[in-house]
C-alpha cells in the first residue's frame, strides 16, 4: 500500500530493527510493557499508531500553578495533543546538589496536570534550553566548577550535564510519567539548537553531540529523544526543524519522521525593542504548509509564552513579559483571532488524519504558483490541501470536479478530497473578542525611601587593587554592584579656578550603568540586546580633596544564546581614566577599588513585610517623587472578581517590583522601543522584523501580577525605582474583554 517513497533501502531497514531491538530492549527494562512509543518515516507511533502531534509550548515557570490547569484546558480545548516544556536547570538547582522542585518548579506537578487532561508531554530536559531565559537555564555556580567550558567535549561539563538529565529522568521514572510506564511523556529532547554550535567549534562539538545522544539514550527512558536544529544527531535520535516555517526540512535518515519542534508564533520583545507579531493567517499558512509536505508533529513556540518573573529573563535586555503573541497570551487569556483560528486549522488537520498517516501526497500543479497536495491511502481515507503561494493575488483553481477560490498566501483543507472546510487566510467571525487593559480606578497612597550610594570607605565593602568582572563577585545574586573608589585632587588643578571638570572615562561590558559623584547621580548609561557594553565619557563636577566615585553597575538577566555565552562578561573592566587634569590624564583603574553586592533595600530585604518594616518611610508631602534610587511602598485591597491584573508602570524609569515579597519582575517602561513599525500583511514570508508595535512607546508598559499572589486585603506592594519616576501615577488594570 506505499508508494514509492516507502521503498526502503535495505540499510534503512537494517537500522529500523536495530531501533526496534533498541525499543523492546528499553522496554524490557520496564516491568509494565503496555505502552509504547516508537515512530516510522511517516509519524510518531503510539501505541501502535500513527499520530498526527499538535503540539504547543508551555514553560511551567513562566505561569503561576494556579494558572497551569486552565491554560492545559485553553490548550486542549484548542485542538493540542501535546504540551512542550524546557526543564530550567538553574530553577531546580540554585546551588550545587541543592534541589528545588516546589511552587512554580514543581515540575512533577505539571506534567501529571497535562496527564489528568489527557494530554500527552514532550520533555525537552536540554539542560541548556535557550528559551530568552536567564543563562539559558544554565545556574551561575556552574560556570565556576574547576576547568569547566559549557556545551563542548569537556569533561566537567559533561559530567553536571548528565548528572542532571539522569536527576530529571530519574524523578520522571519515580513517578511513571513516561508513556511506556503509562504517564503522558511521549519524547525527550537532549541538548537544544546546538548544531549551528557544532558547525563553529568543529571535532569537540562532535563528539559531544555523539556522548550526548548516547548518554541520553543509555538513560532507558523507553521514548524516543530529539534533537532540534541538528542535522548529524545519531541514530536513534530524531532531529528536528525550529524556525518560521519548516515544509523544506528532511530529517537525516528516511526513517525519520519530519518534526517541526518550534513554530514561532511570534517573538519575544527586549527592554528597547518593538514588540513582535505575527499574523494568524501566516501562522496556519505555515502549519498546514508543513502538515501537506509530509510533516506529521508540529510545536508551536510558544502557545503560551508567559512571564519573566524576578530575574529569570535572559538576554541580557530580555523583557519580563514573554507573552510571545502566542494563542494564549501572557495573562492566561485566548488571544483573539490567533487562538481560534488555529483552533479550526487543528480540526480540520485531524479530519484529515487517517489519510495523512498513511499516504505519503502526490504533488500536482493547479497553476503556476498553486499547488494540490493529495493523500490517498489504500484503505479509501483521502485529504487534500490546495495550495496558493502567491503573495498578490487570490486564484479560482479546478480540482476534481470541484472549483475553489484560494486567497493569496493561503491553503485549503479539504479532508474528504471534495469539501474545503478550512482556509488559512480566511478567518471566521466566531471568535470570542479582543482583550484590553481597563484600569481600576483607585488611588495608591505610596511611601518612599532614599537608597543612598555607598563609598569606598563603606565598612561592608570588599577591597580589591584593580577592577573586578561583575558576576564573578554577585554569582547573579543580584543585579547590581557597586564599585567605588576616591580620587585626590589637588587645590591647584587648573579646572578649580572656573571650567569645566576633567573628564571621567570608562568602558563597561555591560549592561547599564549609573554614576555618582559625591552622593549625586552624574550619568545614566546602558547597551542593547545587539550591543550590551557601553561607554561612559562625561566632565564630572570634583572638588579640591577626596572625591567619592561610586559607580552601580547593573545586569540585566544573564546571556541565553552563543558559542561559549558563558564567558561573556559585565561590568567595568577598565580602564577608568580622569581626563583634563593638570598632570594630563589620570588612570585610576589600577588603585584600591571597593566593591559592594547588591542594594541596601535588598539586604534589608524591604520588599517583605518584616524588612520594609526596618527602615524609616516618609509619605504625604515629603514623598519623593522622580528622585533616582528610591524605594516605594503601599498596601492595597484586591479588586473583585477573576480578571487577571497588572500594573500599568509607564510614569516610572527602570527598576523592579514585589507582589507580597514575590518578584514580577524587572520594569523598565524607560527604555523606549526604537525602530519602525512598518505595515502587517500576512502574506509573504515572516520574519520577526515584521509586524512589530510599540515603536516610540515603551517595550513594556503592563507587568503581570497573578490572581494567586494577591490575598483580598493588606497586599504589599513594593517598587524599587532606578531612574526616578511617578509613583502617584501606578495605577493597577484588571485584563477584560472589550465589548
Ligand atoms: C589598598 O587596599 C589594601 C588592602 O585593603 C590596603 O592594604 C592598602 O593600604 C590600600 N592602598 C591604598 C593606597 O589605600
Ligand atoms: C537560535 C535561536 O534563536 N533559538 C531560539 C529559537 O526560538 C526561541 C526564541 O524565542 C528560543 O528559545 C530558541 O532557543
Amino acid at each position: 500500500m506505499w508508494d514509492k517513497h516507502n521503498m526502503l533501502s535495505s540499510t534503512t531497514t537494517r537500522a529500523n530493527m536495530l531501533f526496534m531491538l533498541w525499543l523492546l530492549f528499553s522496554s524490557w527494562v520496564f516491568s509494565l510493557v503496555s505502552a509504547t512509543v516508537s515512530y516510522d518515516s511517516k509519524a510518531i507511533i503510539i501505541n501502535g499508531r500513527r499520530r498526527i502531534l499538535l503540539s504547543g509550548s508551555i514553560h511551567y515557570p513562566r505561569s503561576t500553578p494556579e494558572m497551569w490547569p486552565d491554560l492545559i484546558a485553553k490548550a486542549k480545548e484548542g485542538g493540542l495533543d501535546v504540551i512542550q516544556t524546557y526543564v530550567f536547570w538553574n530553577g531546580h538547582e540554585p546551588s550545587p546538589g541543592k534541589y528545588y522542585f516546589e511552587d512554580r518548579y514543581d515540575l512533577v506537578r505539571f506534567v501529571k496536570l497535562v496527564q489528568q487532561a489527557g494530554l500527552y508531554v514532550n520533555l525537552r530536559i536540554g539542560p541548556y534550553v535557550c528559551a530568552e531565559w536567564n543563562f539559558g537555564g544554565f545556574p551561575v555556580w556552574l560556570k565556576y566548577v574547576r576547568g569547566i567550558a559549557f556545551r563542548t567535549d569537556n569533561g566537567p561539563f559533561k559530567a553536571a550535564m548528565q548528572k542532571f538529565t539522569a536527576k530529571i529522568v530519574n524523578m520522571m521514572k519515580a513517578e511513571k510519567l513516561f508513556q511506556t510506564q503509562g504517564g503522558p511523556i511521549i519524547m525527550a529532547q537532549i541538548e537544544n539548537e546546538f548544531g549551528p554550535v557544532e558547525w563553529e567549534i568543529g571535532a569537540p562539538g562532535k563528539s559531544y553531540t555523539k556522548w550526548a545522544a548516547q548518554m541520553a539514550v543509555g538513560l532507558r527512558t523507553g521514548v524516543p529523544w530529539i534533537m532540534c536544529k541538528q542535522d548529524d544527531a545519531p541514530d536513534p535520535v530524531i532531529n528536528t526543524c525550529n524556525g518560521f516555517y519548516c515544509e523544506n526540512f528532511t530529517p537525516n535518515a528516511k526513517y525519520k519522521p519530519k518534526m517541526w519542534t518550534e513554530n514561532w508564533t511570534g517573538w519575544f520583545t527586549e527592554f528597547g525593542g518593538a514588540v513582535p507579531t505575527r499574523p494568524a493567517e501566516d501562522i496556519a499558512f505555515s502549519v498546514a504548509r508543513f502538515i501537506q509536505n509530509g510533516g506529521s508533529f508540529v510545536n508551536y513556540y510558544m502557545y503560551h509564552g508567559g512571564t519573566n518573573f524576578g530575574r529569570t529573563a535572559g538576554g541580557p535586555f530580555i523583557a519580563t513579559s514573554y507573552d510571545y503573541d502566542a494563542p494564549i497570551d501572557e495573562y492566561g487569556l485566548t488571544r483573539e483571532p490567533k487562538w481560534g483560528h488555529l483552533r479550526e486549522l487543528h480540526k480540520a488537520i485531524k479530519s484529515s488524519e487517517a489519510a495523512l498517516v498513511s499516504a505519503y501526497p502526490t504533488v500536482t500543479s493547479l497553476g503556476s504558483k498553486q499547488e494540490a497536495h493529495v493523500f490517498k491511502s489504500k484503505s479509501g481515507a483521502c485529504a487534500a490541501f490546495l495550495a496558493n503561494y502567491d503573495t498578490r493575488y487570490s486564484v479560482k483553481v479546478k480540482f476534481g470536479n470541484g472549483q475553489y477560490d484560494l486567497p493569496r498566501w493561503s491553503i485549503s483543507i479539504l479532508p474528504d478530497c471534495k469539501t474545503a472546510v478550512f482556509n488559512t487566510a480566511r478567518i471566521g467571525g466566531a471568535h470570542s473578542s479582543k482583550k484590553a487593559m481597563v484600569p481600576l480606578n483607585r488611588a495608591f497612597s505610596w511611601q518612599s525611601y532614599n537608597e543612598q550610594s555607598p563609598t569606598a570607605d563603606d565598612r561592608e565593602a570588599t577591597v580589591h587593587n584593580g577592577l573586578w568582572e561583575q558576576i564573578y563577585l554577585t554569582r547573579d545574586a543580584s543585579d547590581y554592584l557597586w564599585y567605588m573608589t576616591d580620587v585626590k585632587i589637588d587645590p591647584n588643578e587648573g579646572f578649580l579656578k572656573g571650567g569645566q571638570g576633567p573628564i571621567l572615562t570608562f568602558w563597561s561590558a555591560g549592561h547599564a550603568l549609573h554614576v555618582f559623584i559625591n552622593g549625586q547621580l552624574s550619568g545614566t548609561v546602558y547597551g542593547g540586546l545587539d550591543n550590551p557594553k557601553l561607554t561612559f565619557s562625561n566632565n564630572v563636577k570634583l572638588r579640591a580633596g577626596i572625591n567619592r566615585i561610586s559607580l552601580l553597575s547593573v545586569a540585566v538577566g544573564l546571556p541565553n544564546v552563543g558559542t561559549h555565552f558563558e564567558t561573556w562578561n559585565a561590568g567595568i573592566l577598565g580602564p577608568v581614566t580622569l581626563k583634563g587634569l593638570n598632570e594630563g590624564t589620570r588612570d585610576i583603574s589600577k588603585q584600591n577599588w571597593s566593591y559592594k553586592i547588591g542594594l541596601k533595600g535588598e539586604a534589608l530585604n524591604l520588599h517583605t513585610v518584616t524588612g520594609s518594616s526596618s527602615v524609616e518611610w516618609v509619605q504625604g508631602s515629603q514623598l519623593v517623587k522622580k528622585q533616582p534610587m528610591t524605594w516605594y511602598k503601599t498596601t492595597f485591597n484586591a479588586p473583585g472578581g477573576n480578571e487577571p491584573l497588572a500594573l500599568d508602570m509607564s510614569s516610572m524609569g527602570k527598576g523592579q517590583v514585589w507582589i507580597n515579597g514575590q518578584s514580577i519582575g524587572r520594569h523598565w517602561p524607560g527604555y523606549i522601543a526604537r525602530g519602525s513599525c512598518g505595515d502587517c500583511d500576512y502574506a509573504g514570508t515572516y520574519t520577526d522584523k515584521k509586524c512589530r508595535t510599540n515603536c516610540g512607546e515603551p517595550s513594556q508598559r503592563w507587568y503581570h501580577v497573578p490572581r494567586s499572589w494577591v490575598k483580598p486585603s493588606g497586599n504589599l506592594l513594593v517598587v524599587f525605582e532606578e531612574w526616578g519616576g511617578d509613583p502617584t501615577r501606578i495605577a493597577l488594570v484588571k485584563r477584560t474583554a472589550t465589548a
